[in-house]
């Protein structure tokens, strides 16, 4: 195992969007992505995040998952450990399964949830100590009482938050930016959840930019939110924005496009 920070990573794993992603779960519709467009926008990220000099695995698409482009939610990758979820939508049961290989050929461990509980690893934020895991429609109790013994056994601290109600995953409404710093929407950063920890909010107009993800040296965040683009700029980050416009239509972003970590 490294001994990085837990926003320096040597390696991503990525998977190509499926024509499928139309069929995408979304919680309202705006439109289906459009397929030739999410392929430009995941091929500018799956770039970005290699000019960091990290080496980027991609995986071919998977038609039978329409959601399968958001990788993160099958797994989590901490502490030189991949830990296969078990995502939460019916539609996206099998994605973990199908990911399974993919991990061992990388991984020296690879571990499963050992119960019947769900967790997305969307719910899923790590910093140096603590493995935030926020309940929502995707994670239940089962699942973060499953996640929350094995993390504690790689040395963490488990923080079980309730997601407020509107939040499809804890991290759409937040992204680590350093050791002690999270990035979050007000909403979200009301409940409390952070304490301890430096917060930066998201100007209320560009929550959506709360996802966001610190990868090496920089953070990555959507294009089209100057606001947080100059205070993350003032706080002396280095940022480059992203299109995700496509993701968007399938309420994904920044972090669920990739498992981050070091080996
Ligand atoms: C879903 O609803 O599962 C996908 N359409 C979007 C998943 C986004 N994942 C994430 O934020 N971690």
């Amino acid at each position: 195992m490294s001994n990085k920070k837990s926003y320096q990573f040597s390696h991503a794993m990525c998977r190509s969007p499926s024509r499928s992603v139309t069929d995408g779960l979304r919680a309202s519709n705006t439109g289906d992505p459009d397929y030739d467009l999410f392929c430009q926008q995941h091929q500018r990220y799956v770039g970005a995040l290699r000019e960091t000099n990290a080496t980027i695995i991609e995986l071919d698409a998977s038609e039978r998952y329409p959601d399968s482009v958001f990788i993160e939610d099958a797994a989590l990758c901490i502490a030189g450990v991949a830990i296969v979820l078990r995502p939460g939508a019916p539609s996206r049961f099998g994605e973990a399964a199908h990911l399974m290989p993919e991990l061992q050929k990388v991984f020296k461990k690879v571990i499963t949830l050992s119960g019947q509980g769900h967790v997305d690893g969307g719910d899923v934020l790590v910093t140096e100590t603590d493995v935030f895991i926020g309940l929502s429609a995707r994670t239940n109790q089962q699942g973060f009482n499953e996640l929350a013994s094995i993390v504690e056994s790689l040395g963490y601290r488990a923080k079980q938050i309730n997601t407020p109600k509107d939040i499809l995953h804890f991290k759409t409404d937040c992204g680590l930016l350093d050791d002690t710093t999270i990035f979050s929407s007000a909403r979200l950063a009301r409940t409390g959840c952070f304490q301890g920890y430096n917060v930066i909010e998201a100007p209320e107009k560009e929550i959506a930019a709360a996802n966001l993800i610190r990868f090496n040296d920089i953070v990555f965040i959507s294009a089209g939110f100057p606001e947080t683009k100059r205070i993350l700029e003032e706080h002396g980050y280095k940022v480059t924005c992203l299109e995700t416009t496509e993701a968007a239509k399938v309420d994904g972003g920044l972090s669920c496009m990739s498992l981050r970590f070091s080996i």
